[in-house]
């Protein structure tokens, strides 16, 4: 029997995780109105092939059958986001009725199939309007977010045992606001770093309001993406580089969150401090219940560029990300299965008594349907029993994690890589919305069920 299949336990939790933009479509309707996403999809060049999320994979229209397919798949749970700018169309005052009415009817469809409904209140889309008054660098928008996640938690607190705040806020701050390839597209690490601060700090205040109102206990987290930061060589720029991208990507998020600080070498080496008012540190370290961890590949860190110079033009130290030797997935990944063990491992040696669940964790293959529709995805397979194999070697060197979301049950709207890029389980053709169980759906419901006999 696959070793999986026995080191993980009938009580370990099963799912399948999508978000808001990248499958519901319906952008305009029943009084949404545009997120940064709407907006940089119609940037030129902005998104691959100039692909939105206008329609994405229907979900909206076609949620039953969704659900109905989600159930056939035998999980415990399904995570999904909720779109602000549907639930509070501009980001400010009262909820829409009918946005928050969706949500009404997928929680109720989910609990009558006996499917575990995990809500993400982030995955990105932040209303077009608090964008326009500064976005997340500025402190205002974390007190917004707070508002709008009491709307949520109000109306589905009854039937939703787990809430997270924030997916990735790494991609929101970094690739949104420093990097500039996700909305809202800007460049500038002054607004990076802000960033960071306010989401953190609107995680904090939302989940404080939400406890405050709650009429039962619940699960509350946050998903962060977390990979391996290891130093190319042993030469002491090589670790230092890998000290600071670790610090850039894992502990400027999980210290203040946990020990409520930021890394103080970060915060020495930073030219950009935090814009950290007293009073904020307590709120971004208020105890949560999970840490959800979405990990795609783990990289080395060179701490010079290809010409060998130690520093950019700007002064600043290089700190660069090489991709380990292994095979890639279709985004062009390392496949390092490994590392995610040692990821796992690490986060339970570094932030103790904290249960983990992965809420991400999948990948992107150029995928050939046969006339059927029905794709034969020997790679993405083999990727997920890899992967699952890596937790539960994590689990067995003591690491608490408790559950695993396969990313994601439908190919849908992957960023700035458009619909070219597919991570689905379920294929989907965009042309019909017809849905297609992949082989690794059918190896994935075919695992969970083996592990629940075992
Ligand atoms: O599709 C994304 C998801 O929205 C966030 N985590 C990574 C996935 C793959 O890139």
């Amino acid at each position: 029997m696959n070793p999986t299949m026995t080191a993980l336990p009938p009580s370990f939790q099963w799912g399948v995780a999508t978000s808001a933009y990248q499958i519901e479509g319906a952008a305009f309707e029943d009084g949404r109105t545009a997120s940064i996403w709407d907006t940089f999809c119609r940037k030129p060049g902005a998104v691959h092939n100039g692909d939105h999320g206008d329609v994405a994979c229907d979900h909206y229209h076609r949620m039953p059958q969704d659900v109905a397919l989600i159930k056939s798949l035998g999980v415990d749970a399904y995570r999904f986001s909720v779109s602000w700018p549907r639930v509070q169309p501009g980001g400010r005052g009262p909820a829409n009725p009918k946005g928050l009415a969706f949500y009404d009817r997928l929680v109720d469809e989910l609990l009558a199939q006996g499917i575990d409904p995990w809500v993400t209140l982030y995955h990105w889309d932040l209303p077009q309007e608090l964008e326009d008054a500064g976005g997340w660098p500025v402190r205002d928008t974390a007190y917004r977010f707070a508002d709008y996640a009491a709307l949520v938690f109000e109306r589905l607190q009854d039937r939703v045992a787990t809430f997270t705040t924030l997916n990735e806020p790494w991609c929101s701050a970094w690739l949104g606001y420093q990097v500039g390839v996700h909305a809202p597209g800007r460049r500038s690490f002054d607004d990076a770093i802000a960033a960071v601060h306010h989401l953190l700090l609107g995680h904090g205040l939302a989940m404080r309001r939400m406890r405050g109102m709650e009429t039962r206990p619940h699960t509350y987290g946050i998903t962060l993406n977390l990979g391996t930061a290891d130093p190319a060589s042993d030469s002491a720029l090589d670790r230092e580089a890998a000290r600071r991208a670790d610090g850039m990507g894992t502990r400027i998020y999980l210290d203040p969150l946990r020990y409520g600080r930021y890394p103080s070498d970060i915060v020495a080496e930073l030219a950009t401090p935090f814009p950290v008012r007293d009073g904020d540190l307590e709120i971004i370290s208020t105890p949560f219940e999970v840490l959800g961890v979405n990990f795609y590949f783990g990289q080395d860190f060179a701490g010079t560029d290809e010409a060998g110079n130690t520093h950019d033009p700007d002064g600043n130290p290089i700190v660069r990300a090489i991709f380990p030797d292994t095979p890639r997935t279709a985004m062009n990944w390392p496949i390092t299965p490994a590392r995610f063990t040692r990821l796992l491992v690490r986060l339970h040696r570094d932030y103790p008594g904290l249960p983990m669940v992965i809420t991400e964790n999948g990948s992107a293959f150029a995928d050939n349907p046969d006339i059927s529709g029905f794709v034969a995805d020997d790679a993405r397979t083999a990727y997920l029993a890899s992967h699952l194999a890596a937790v539960a070697d994590a689990r067995a060197q003591g690491a608490d994690v408790r559950g695993y979301f396969a990313w994601s049950l439908l190919d849908n709207f992957e960023w700035a890589e458009g619909y070219a890029k597919r991570f689905g389980i379920v294929h989907v053709d965009y042309e019909t919305q017809a849905r297609t169980p992949k082989q690794s759906a059918l190896w994935y419901r075919d695992t969970i069920a083996r592990t629940r006999e075992a």
